[in-house]
Formats: C-alpha cells, sequence, structure tokens
C-alpha cells in the first residue's frame, strides 16, 4: 500500500481520531495542515504547522495530495466536494491505520452491537492469552495502537470510517445487521448499506447473519460462517436454551449475563470471530459467561418495590429499540412502560409501530421526533424533559412492571450524548424513588 511520505497532507476535522491523525504524522516527522469547520476550537500547542478554524481560503486544496477526514465530517461537505474536484485523495485515520500495522485485525460492523460484540471478542482472545486491543469506533483511535504493537486488534468500524477506507486487511470480518441509521448523512439505505459492505474488501473470513442476505459479502474469495438465533445443524445455532455449533451444544444461555435475543446473536458472532482468531469454542464460552454488559444497552440500573428500571440510552435508532422491547417483554410480569425520543435522523420510525401495539402498555414520548412516535400509540403521553417522563412512568408503575429508556433516536437534540441522557434518566429515578 502506499504511505504518505513526501505527499502534501491535510488533516481535516479535530475531534479524537484527526488529533490521532496528527500526532502520528508528528511522529513521523511529516508536516501538514489542520482544519476544523468549527470556529471556536481551542488549538493545542503540540500542533505546529498550520491550522484553520472554519472558513477555507479559496486555493487552500490546490497543492494537498491527501487529506485525513474525520468521521464526523460529511464527505458531501462543500469544501470536501471542492478538494475531490481538485483531484486530492481523501481518506479517513482507518485507512491511515491499514498502510502502517502490523497486527492482525478483525473488523465489526452493523447497525447495532457493534460495540458489544467488540468488546466481548476482546474479552475473550484476552481470557486465551492473546495480546489484543480493542479501538476504532468504540473510542480508542485505530492509530493509537500502533505503538503498542499488540498481536491483534479489535476494530469497531462505523459506516463514516469505512468510507474512506480502502485497504484494510483483515483476518475476520462481520457486518451483524442492517437497519435504518445515519440516514441524515448517508441519505438512503442502499449507500449506507453499500458503504458497510466495503469491510468485506479485503478480508479472509465473514461472520454473516443467516437472517439477513445485506451482512453477506458480495466476493466469493471471503469464506462465510453464519449465526442465527434458530435451530440448525450449521455453523452456530440456538437450541434448547444453547448456542450450537454445527448442532453441538457449546454455551448455556442461561450462564449468561447479557440478555434478549438480539445478545445471543452478538454471542455467535463475537465466538465465530474469537474461533477464527484460533480460540475454541469451549473457551470462548467460559469466557462469555464472565462477560459484564455494557453500560446504557439494556441494563437494568434499579429495582424499586420490584418496579425494574432499564437503560437502553444508546438505543439512537429503531431497530436497537425493536430488540430491547421483544427483549425484555418475556421477562415482564406486569407492565412495560417505555420511554422513547430524541433526534430519529431522518429514519422511519413506523418499524417500531407493530411491537408498540403488541408489547408497549404504555408509551411516554420526549424529543424532537417524540410526537412522530407518539403517533404509534393512542394513548401516548407526551412529556418536556426526562424527569417529567421519569415522573409520569413511576406514577404509573406497579409491582412487577418495567420502565426501559430506550429512545429509538439519537440524545443531541436534548442532551450531550447518550450517556448525558443516562445519567439525567438515573438522576430523575433516584429523586422520584427517594
Ligand atoms: N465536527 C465538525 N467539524 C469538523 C469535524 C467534526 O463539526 O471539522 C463535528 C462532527 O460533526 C461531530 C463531532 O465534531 O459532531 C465529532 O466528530 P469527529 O469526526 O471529530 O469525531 P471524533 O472525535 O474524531 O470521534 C470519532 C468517532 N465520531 C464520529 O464518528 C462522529 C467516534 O465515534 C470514535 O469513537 C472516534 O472517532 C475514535 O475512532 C463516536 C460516534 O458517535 C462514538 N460514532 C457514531 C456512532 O457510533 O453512531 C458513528
Ligand atoms: P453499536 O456500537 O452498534 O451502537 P451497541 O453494542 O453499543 O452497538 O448497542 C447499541 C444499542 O443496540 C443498544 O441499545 C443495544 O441494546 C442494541 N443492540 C445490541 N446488539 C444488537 C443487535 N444485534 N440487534 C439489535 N439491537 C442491538
Amino acid at each position: 500500500c502506499s504511505t504518505v511520505e513526501n505527499k502534501n497532507l491535510v488533516v481535516a476535522g479535530f475531534g479524537k481520531s484527526g488529533q490521532a491523525s496528527a500526532r502520528f504524522l508528528i511522529d513521523k516527522g511529516l508536516s501538514f495542515s489542520v482544519w476544523d469547520t468549527r470556529h471556536d476550537i481551542a488549538i493545542p500547542d503540540w500542533v505546529n504547522g498550520p491550522f484553520y478554524a472554519g472558513q477555507l481560503p479559496d486555493d487552500f486544496w490546490q497543492n494537498t495530495d491527501i487529506a485525513v477526514v474525520s468521521p464526523g465530517l460529511a464527505l458531501s461537505h462543500p469544501e470536501l466536494q471542492r478538494a475531490t474536484a481538485h483531484g486530492v485523495e481523501l481518506i479517513g485515520e482507518i485507512e491511515l491505520f491499514a498502510r502502517y500495522n502490523q497486527a492482525s485485525v478483525i473488523g465489526i460492523t452493523g447497525s447495532n452491537g457493534k460495540t458489544t460484540v467488540t468488546l466481548l471478542v476482546t474479552h475473550i482472545l484476552k481470557a486465551a492469552g492473546i495480546d489484543v486491543v480493542a479501538a476504532g469506533n468504540v473510542g480508542r483511535p485505530a492509530l493509537s495502537t500502533l505503538n503498542a504493537t499488540p498481536d491483534w486488534v479489535v476494530l469497531e468500524l462505523s459506516s463514516f470510517q469505512l468510507e474512506t477506507t480502502h485497504s484494510l486487511q483483515l483476518e475476520a470480518a462481520t457486518i451483524l445487521n442492517i437497519s435504518d441509521d445515519h440516514l441524515d448523512r448517508h441519505r438512503t439505505l442502499t449507500a449506507y448499506s453499500d458503504a458497510k459492505q466495503r469491510i468485506y474488501n479485503n478480508a479472509t473470513h465473514a461472520l454473516c447473519w443467516r437472517e439477513q442476505q445485506v451482512t453477506y459479502p458480495l466476493q466469493l474469495s471471503v469464506t462465510v460462517t453464519e449465526f442465527g438465533a434458530s435451530a440448525t445443524n450449521d455453523d452456530f445455532g440456538l437450541s434448547d436454551g444453547w448456542i450450537t455449533w454445527q448442532g453441538k451444544k457449546v454455551l448455556d444461555i442461561s450462564k449468561v449475563k447479557l440478555t434478549g435475543t438480539h445478545n445471543i446473536l452478538n454471542i455467535q458472532a463475537a465466538i465465530g470471530l474469537a474461533m477464527l482468531a484460533g480460540v475454541s469454542t469451549s473457551a470462548a464460552a467460559e469466557a462469555v459467561y464472565t462477560f459484564e454488559p455494557v453500560p446504557h444497552r439494556c441494563v437494568q440500573i434499579a429495582n424499586h418495590n420490584d418496579v425494574r428500571w432499564i437503560d437502553d440510552s444508546k438505543a439512537t435508532n429503531a431497530g436497537a429499540t425493536l430488540a430491547a422491547i421483544t427483549g425484555i417483554r418475556p421477562q415482564c410480569s406486569g407492565k412495560l412502560i417505555l420511554i422513547a425520543g430524541g433526534d430519529a435522523k431522518g429514519a422511519d420510525l413506523s418499524v417500531l409501530s407493530e411491537a408498540l401495539e403488541a408489547h408497549v402498555d404504555t408509551l411516554i414520548t420526549l424529543g424532537k421526533d417524540g410526537p412522530a412516535i407518539a403517533a404509534f400509540s393512542p394513548n401516548a403521553i407526551q412529556v418536556e424533559t426526562m424527569r417529567t417522563a421519569v415522573q409520569q412512568a413511576n406514577k404509573l408503575a406497579s409491582t412487577g412492571d418495567i420502565v426501559l429508556l430506550s429512545p429509538a433516536c439519537a440524545s443531541l437534540d436534548m442532551f450531550e450524548n447518550y450517556e448525558h441522557r443516562a445519567a439525567v434518566f438515573k438522576d430523575a429515578i433516584n429523586e422520584v424513588c427517594a
């Protein structure tokens, strides 16, 4: 692969991944300019090249060869379109990583479950004594792993990161699932799905969900292992409360701390990816039993007078909320009260309608697209704040009920991020249940 030495470089976007790219280039002794669209961005003193905040000069792209573009910057941004017209190569931090990385890499994408599977695979590999780090969309920039020189890197990859990645070689890769998300940036589900498909471009093995054809690679050169939550003698299946591998029981679901059918799929994918890194199914299963659920993903955070409060604030699309509703309903002996709403990012929320009618007893909505969700439920309660939502839920809840925060939407219309939304939810529970 071509490297970036002797090129005129621009780091476009100066968040976590832009800063990691800048540090990497400095370590390599390369000079570069930085541009961030935000006018008010703080420029740290360790950046010694030119820094542009906001507007760019007209001739900016004329002498640029490569721009390392942050995932938060849309490729449709007029300045990036102008760069392309000037023949500038647009790559991302993951592409930069791919051009210099020596470790074996596992790649994970999908609309939902990426972080859970990334952390679970990493946990399984660590338990097997493998030198491994998790990176990418999960939070730690991929480039930061180059100095640590692990044997394996488990990369969580978003559609935005995949759009600007060309030469990443993956030992094993998966598209866990595809549902409407990020359509404000990708415009169509096909464009979004195409971006995800790029994960298989140079992959050796693929893990695919039997029930969704779009999770399969288009290239015949990639070998496929399948997973799915039904009984089968092929690859991964589910039978009598056990995950099976080629018809043999390998993992007892009742011993796992993760809940819901969606997590059974996540576990199957994780074991499959770990197997491709050389871990046996039995060693992988033992490790899964000790894996703690990742916060804000269908996790119980309170139980007052036998009313359970579940934090699924990371459900930022309808697919995740569907999984939460259908996964939690069987565990609920009383009413299921759902708090949902926020910014739907242009998604079609009507996929929720059937599950709301069949499984949700009371719907409480808030945020920008709260009214669009409330429209599917005749008795929905619409509120302005999370505090009021929790007060309403508490008033209606009795023994055996579950109150589920699973918004089906991003949080940015009301909160700093999904963690902040969860913190406000928790504070309100503590207040009403004190
Ligand atoms: N931004 C601008 N102007 C710029 C650059 C960024 O306004 O010039 C804004 C973006 O619109 C966005 C924010 O700044 O609102 C951050 O974007 P960024 O590209 O600077 O993000 P980073 O801080 O570099 O973090 C990125 C990933 N963020 C995004 O894809 C938006 C992080 O994923 C990832 O953990 C990190 O790199 C390290 O790899 C976060 C995320 O929200 C968790 N991902 C999305 C998701 O999971 O749904 C895709
Ligand atoms: P991602 O990193 O893709 O956002 P997470 O593991 O952080 O995935 O989970 C995000 C949300 O999706 C949570 O609400 C979680 O309960 C839900 N979720 C996790 N795995 C799946 C799956 N396989 N299918 C549907 N929803 C899922």
